[in-house]
């Protein structure tokens, strides 16, 4: 049997599939448990500088494996799973200090697109979809979907997507600011690529830097966030690609960041 998240390390950046198409890839532990130790060991390897998350087969993700919640004797502890398994995969997405890239290729339900709006960028298929599923089972948006929905698309519209649970399409999502980019079907996993391969080859301190200050800047007033951007400046003013990013300016040739 294939492991429920594939790792492919390619030049510069890792691509992460999650793998049990013929559930839409929804979440049990052992996918949690692999897709943690995934985003770790990217997180420490210094040869991966961006991270591409996709879903395999048509779906990219439908939030937790409600088979898993058929059947059991008595009213579940969901806090349990949630403190236990999702919580800590939004914290590592949005701490991790390199670029994550989501690549949503199909439908994008629950947990699913909350973990989708947690990356750093989102590029979605022109087919794709994400619904916040979780009213219609009675639960709450939880990946921290109250939280980046009414940042990303304003109260009205994220009380309606929470209640309603109704689909949004990705053109849609895009209008909206939900998501970064629709691109067509079939050029999704080229443009999601391409992007991981660029991001790969950019300053990554800085970008680490630049995901710091958008991360607190949800919690922060204007002035404490401008005492934190000079903090994150004087930090990014030392780095060997802030020297390079200048020197190659000066000389008018493509700079060669090296991560550091
Ligand atoms: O429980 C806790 O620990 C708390 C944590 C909660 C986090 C959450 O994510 S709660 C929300 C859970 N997710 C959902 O409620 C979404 C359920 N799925 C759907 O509503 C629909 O499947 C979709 C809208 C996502 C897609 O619809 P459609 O028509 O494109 O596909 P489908 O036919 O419904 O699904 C295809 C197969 O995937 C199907 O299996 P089958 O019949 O072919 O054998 C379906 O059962 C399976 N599948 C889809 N979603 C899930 C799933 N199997 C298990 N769990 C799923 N979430």
């Amino acid at each position: 049997m294939e492991p429920s998240v594939l790792v492919e390390r390619r030049e510069g950046w890792t691509c992460l599939t999650l793998n049990r198409p013929d559930k839409l890839n929804s979440f049990n532990e052992d996918m949690h448990g692999r897709l943690a130790r995934a985003l770790d060991e990217a997180s420490t390897d210094d040869t991966c500088r961006a991270i591409l998350l996709i879903g395999a087969g048509r779906g990219f993700c439908a939030g937790q494996d409600l088979s898993d919640r058929v059947g059991r004797e008595g009213p579940p502890d969901l806090g349990a799973t949630i403190e236990a398994f999702y919580n800590p995969l939004v914290r590592r997405i949005r701490t991790l200090r390199k670029p994550v890239i989501c690549a949503v290729n199909g439908v994008a339900a629950g947990a699913g697109a909350n973990i989708a709006l947690a990356c750093d960028i989102v590029i979605a298929a022109r087919s794709a979809k994400f619904i916040q599923a979780f009213s219609k089972i009675g639960l709450v948006p939880d990946s921290g979907g109250t939280f980046f929905l009414p940042r990303l698309v304003g109260d009205a519209r994220a009380r309606a997507l929470a209640m309603l649970a109704e689909p949004v399409a990705a053109e849609q999502a895009e209008a909206w600011g939900l998501i970064w980019k629709v691109v067509d079907d079939e050029s999704l996993r080229d443009e999601a690529q391409g992007l991981a391969a660029h991001l790969s080859r950019q300053p990554t301190q800085g970008l680490a830097l630049i995901k710091e200050a958008l991360n607190a800047s949800a919690a922060n007033d204007l002035d404490t966030q401008l005492d934190l951007e000079r903090d994150l400046q004087r930090r990014a003013g030392q780095t060997p690609d802030y020297a390079e990013g200048v020197r190659a300016f000066a000389e008018k040739r493509v700079p060669i960041f090296t991560g550091r």
